[in-house]
């Protein structure tokens, strides 16, 4: 077992990468893509489109380094049946879950918004979790992935930021798994929210965890 460092705040973090794996959150047609359900609702995609590059480059250095790649996708069976109404109903909107958007049924299984980007697109023995939460774990055989390759470390990437990332790290956390998080490798449609969750997450000892960016964590990979 080689032990390796990466350079975070608030402090550096040893993991060994036979047992670290890269989760790719939700990087989804839906949420980043011009023309998506993310812009339909007002929201400036390229605040989301600013990670591809740099989680580009860290995937490249991550199946280079052998490590355990896992891409997750936010969305629901297309009868709706995993979906709960509370979640469905919230907002009033008039497009919401499950209804045509402008790049197929919004949120639902199969549909081509629902995708991963072509420019993170997994390559074949990548998993893909699709969840119904925002946290990946809930609902999913992701921890038992995980554990079955005794993963302790976790390289948390995606959006958004203080959504499906957060909630990630934070079950993750209480899972007992440690998780970095590569700040230029996440991204929300709201600056403050972008700042806020990078903060809690190194905050008081790094109460969820650490935070570093794509090229420290390269840098530990190479
Ligand atoms: C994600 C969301 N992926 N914001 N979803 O963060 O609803």
């Amino acid at each position: 077992m080689t032990l390796k460092t990466i350079k975070a705040e608030p402090y550096e973090l040893e993991f060994d990468p036979s047992r670290t794996a890269l989760v790719m959150i939700d990087m989804q047609r839906d949420f980043v893509e011009p023309g998506g359900f993310g812009e339909m609702l007002g929201n400036d995609v390229s605040l989301l489109r600013s990670t591809i590059e740099p989680c580009q480059r860290l995937l490249a250095a991550a199946r280079a380094a052998g490590l355990f790649v896992v891409h997750t996708r936010e969305g629901h069976r297309p009868d709706l049946s995993d979906c709960p109404p509370a979640k469905r109903l919230r907002g009033g909107l008039e497009c919401g879950i499950g209804d045509k958007g402008p790049m197929g049924r919004i949120l639902v299984r199969g549909e081509y918004g629902h995708d991963i980007i072509p420019e993170l697109y997994p390559v074949d023995g990548e998993p893909v979790i699709d969840k119904p939460g925002k946290g990946a774990f809930f609902a999913t055989d992701l921890d038992l992935l995980l554990r079955n390759r005794e993963i302790q470390t976790l390289i948390v990437c995606g959006v958004t930021a203080e959504v499906c990332v957060h909630t990630t790290v934070r079950e993750a956390n209480d899972r007992g798994y440690e998780c970095v998080v590569p700040s230029d490798c996440v991204a929300s449609y709201f600056p403050e929210f972008y700042r806020v969750a990078l903060e809690m997450i190194k905050a008081q000892g790094g109460i969820f965890g650490w935070v570093s960016d794509a090229d420290h964590v390269i840098e530990a990979l190479a």
